[in-house]
């Protein structure tokens, strides 16, 4: 493409053209002396990690002027100069991140929660409201793991399919302007290894989204080459498969060097075209791109690429050949008149001093301000340690205290707090004001500050699921007794046509509207695109629910069965899990996940898994109900949320007789709420999920040998019992038995710390408390191999009536 070429297209004057080309070049020429002084902040020790965007610079300037309002970025670590490029990042912001500053307003990408590098713009006003997101210039939040960017980004693009061939979904001016919004994807050459990049891959060509997946490839993933990365060293060459064709949907795919901003910006403005107007999706393989500083701060790249690559490196940098196109740039108008951009290199060289200085200066400001803070904070410190020092025995030991900590040239908050709770530790025999002044200092610190590390894991505003009032369900008179599936399909279609942003889908919830007709006929009456089918690809599936919910959808990604879950396991806990707690509530996904699980026989399909999941996924609430009604009445709860959660519906379930509610889709069951099912005085057993049955069963023998046991549904494992009941039926029974199906030491062990530990259930104990789960392998297959596997009713009644044999032997004399 000739230069006029690219003129007319973009149907801009020469001067507007040459005022862009400068100021893009300005902009690289900002990022990479970021990138250069970033480094040296972190080996002189200022900052902790550097991983930066030096030798991606020019690609991301294309990138950025196809990138429209409304549309949303899914990438990762390398793309400081996208960020800049479209004003959503600043020097000063990029040190800010750099340095961990922890004030949103200053480091707007995490409050310090992520190490820099990781990107993200605000979705949500402070109350947790969404902001205009079609006004905005959208970048998800990044996390680390190679790829994790991929399956979010599908659901990202997906959303846009969905706004724009759902009638009733056509008007939904915060989030869609009739779906023409682009997902774009970057990722590293290396990272494309991943199975994630292929699954996301083929689902967005099945699903034909518009997503512009970008792949900068500088041949190397830290120090590993390409060719032990990917075939034929190609990502491009490799997927040519997927390139449609007359009678084929499929992708774009283009190939273009990363030091060639004309073409790039040419390639960017096609890609973009294609996307937003057709839903194509498309793959740009940038090619020959460089790391001029080595991966990142952890190594140097001069111990493995040799003479002639670093030398190849140093010519090919993306800016440096900008810059000679600049520099060469010529065009004769047509009435002969020779147009060029600058008129000697001179003035290059002032862009280059200009952007140096600017980075100077905003690496400066940002290190004041981040230090000033934690100085301020320091000499609070002190002045609270001085004076409880003037009448203590311990004064010289105090006052070396506040001495050193004044010394500090460059103080942390870590040293602050050691010195203040070294110093009470030095008063706990004394007596005074002055001490009294110094722990209400340290609690009202730590408390300030312990929110900056660790608040918003789950919503803290209004819509907290944990502030939804609870309904009843109701019965008309004659009451109706149904298979449990038909309680779930009946609300569900009730919650469809109250929540037009409802979209629910996972393999076989289409067409045959899910495995035990939970769905059934609701596709035909919502069409496929609010009720549908997907292929058999767990991380994507969870992906299309996370990007949907972060551009206003409410999508629930069904999970066949659970122990299927762990393929998806990765994405919920470094991605999902995380969100909102990353970017310090200015991003979320009220994704519900809905799978099925307990009671199953066999070594993939015991459904038992629950200490793995529930400690890898805190920032997802985790829901057992044990009956339908139980599980739809979390649906609705969750549907007046804002949050994530992952449902587990007990697989026995689907056939047993309920009650049919009268108020479908309003009726209400209580998150983080304990329900006692039976009451008794001789032993408090708490389980869910569908062991309760086998609790109940045993409850019934041991009644009849003059035992009473207190059963307590726990329902909710995340969050567990927020008002703390279970201990009160501890102060009546004096005994604890958690079951579960889960491994020795999983969820019982959980539920065992909540009860003894957070709600102090170990005073009222009169018995060692106890835990009966499975065996620790997963359970043999049949009915044999489930009984021997996994706890039974004859399980639970012995080991209740071990406990009673202990308390009274006499009376329950020992049954072995
Ligand atoms: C799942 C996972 N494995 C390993 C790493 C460590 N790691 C960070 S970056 C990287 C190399 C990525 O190379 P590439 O995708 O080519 O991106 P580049 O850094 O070259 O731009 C590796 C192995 C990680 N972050 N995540
Ligand atoms: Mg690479």
């Amino acid at each position: 493409m000739t230069h006029t070429d690219t003129l007319q297209k973009q149907n801009i004057s020469f001067e507007d053209f040459k005022k862009e080309v400068l100021n893009d070049y300005k902009i690289a020429r900002i990022s990479r002396e970021c990138s250069v002084l970033g480094r040296r902040e972190v080996l002189t020790g200022k900052a902790k990690f550097g991983i930066f965007g030096d030798g991606k610079e020019v690609p991301q300037l294309a990138l950025a002027k196809a990138f429209k309002d409304g549309d949303f970025r899914s990438g990762y670590y390398r793309d400081q100069t996208f960020m800049m490029s479209i004003g959503e990042l600043n020097a000063q912001q990029f040190f800010a991140g750099l340095y961990a500053h922890t004030d949103i307003e200053i480091e707007p990408m995490s409050a310090g929660r992520q190490m820099g590098g990781h990107f993200a713009t605000h979705s949500l006003h402070e109350d947790g409201s969404w902001k205009n997101l079609t006004q905005q210039k959208n970048s998800s939040s990044d996390i680390s793991p190679t790829a994790a960017q991929m399956p979010r980004l599908l659901g990202l693009a997906q959303a846009s399919k969905i706004y724009r061939n759902v009638p009733i979904l056509k008007n939904s001016p915060n989030f869609s302007k009739e779906g023409n919004e682009v997902a774009w994807g970057t990722i590293g050459n290396a990272s494309t290894s991943e199975g994630v990049f292929f699954e996301t891959i083929n689902a967005a060509g099945v699903l034909q989204v518009p997503m512009v997946m970008s792949v900068w490839d500088d041949e190397y993933g830290i120090s590993v080459h390409a060719k032990h990365q990917t075939t034929k060293e190609s990502i491009s060459e490799i997927l040519k498969g997927f390139q449609r064709d007359k009678n084929h949907n499929g992708y774009e795919i283009m190939t273009v060097n990363g030091w060639d901003y004309v073409q790039l910006i040419d390639v960017y403005q096609k890609a973009g075209e294609i996307a937003r107007a057709t839903h194509v999706p498309v793959l740009i393989h940038v090619q020959e791109l460089t790391q001029p500083l080595g991966h990142s701060t952890s190594g140097s790249h001069e111990r493995y690429k040799d003479h002639e690559r670093l030398q190849w490196e140093k010519e090919f940098d993306c800016i440096v050949k900008m810059r000679e196109w600049i520099l060469n740039f010529e065009l004769e108008t047509s009435d002969g008149e020779l147009l060029k951009f600058i008129n000697s290199e001179e003035e290059l060289i002032l862009i280059d001093r200009e952007a140096k200085k600017e980075v100077a200066n905003a690496k400066r400001d940002a290190w004041n301000t981040y230090l000033n803070e934690i100085k301020a904070e320091r000499k609070n410190a002190i002045q609270i340690i001085e004076n409880a020092a003037q009448k203590s025995s311990n004064k010289s030991f105090l006052l070396k205290y506040t001495n050193d900590l004044a010394a500090l040239i460059e103080p942390i908050r870590k040293d602050i707090f050691v010195a203040l709770r070294k110093s009470l530790r030095l008063l706990k025999d004394e007596d005074s004001e002055a001490k009294k002044e110094l722990q209400k200092f340290i609690k009202t610190y730590s408390n300030n500050i312990q929110e900056k590390y660790s608040s918003r894991l789950t919503s803290e505003t209004a819509q907290s699921v944990l502030k939804i009032s609870p309904e009843q369900p109701r019965y008309a008179e004659e009451t109706k007794l149904v298979d449990g599936r038909i309680i779930m399909r009946d609300n569900f279609e009730v919650l469809l046509n109250k929540h037009p942003e409802l979209l629910i889908f996972g393999e076989d919830a289409g067409f045959i509207g899910d495995v035990n007709q939970g769905l059934e006929g609701l596709q035909a009456k919502f069409g496929d695109l609010r009720v549908s089918d997907t292929g058999i690809r767990e991380a994507t599936i969870i992906g299309q629910g996370i990007g949907m919910a972060m551009r206003g959808l409410r999508p629930i990604a069904e999970i066949q069965y659970l122990d299927y879950l762990l393929y998806a396991l990765q994405i919920m806990s470094d991605d999902l899990a995380t969100l909102l707690y990353r970017t310090y509530g200015k991003q979320k996904a009220p994704l519900i996940i809905r799978t099925r699980g307990h009671r199953l026989e066999g070594i993939w399909h015991a459904g038992s898994p629950m200490g793995g999941i529930i400690n890898t996924i805190r920032g997802i609430h985790v829901l057992v109900p044990r009956n339908m009604t139980k599980a739809a009445g979390f649906y609705n709860s969750l549907m007046e949320g804002d949050e994530p959660a992952l449902v587990i519906e007990c697989l026995n379930g689907y056939r047993l007789k309920e009650e049919m509610p009268i108020n479908l889709g309003s009726f209400k069951t209580q998150i983080g709420v304990i329900e006692t099912i039976q009451e008794g005085n001789d032993v408090t057993v708490v389980s869910y999920g569908s062991t309760l049955r086998i609790v109940e069963e045993a409850a019934k023998d041991l009644t009849q040998v003059g035992i009473h046991i207190e059963i307590i549904d726990a329902q909710s494992l995340l969050p567990f019992d927020i008002n703390h009941e279970t201990v009160k039926s501890l102060v009546k029974t004096n005994r604890l038995l958690v079951v579960d199906e889960d491994v020795p030491g999983g969820a019982s062990a959980y539920l065992l710390q909540e009860i003894l530990e957070n709600q102090n259930g170990y005073q009222y104990l009169d018995s060692k408390p106890a835990t009966l789960s499975a065996k620790a392998h997963r359970p043999a297959y049949g009915t044999d191999g489930d009984y021997f596997s996994k706890p039974s009713a004859e399980d639970v009644f012995e080991k209740v009536y071990e406990m009673m044999n202990e308390v009274n032997p006499t009376k329950f004399k020992s049954l072995f």
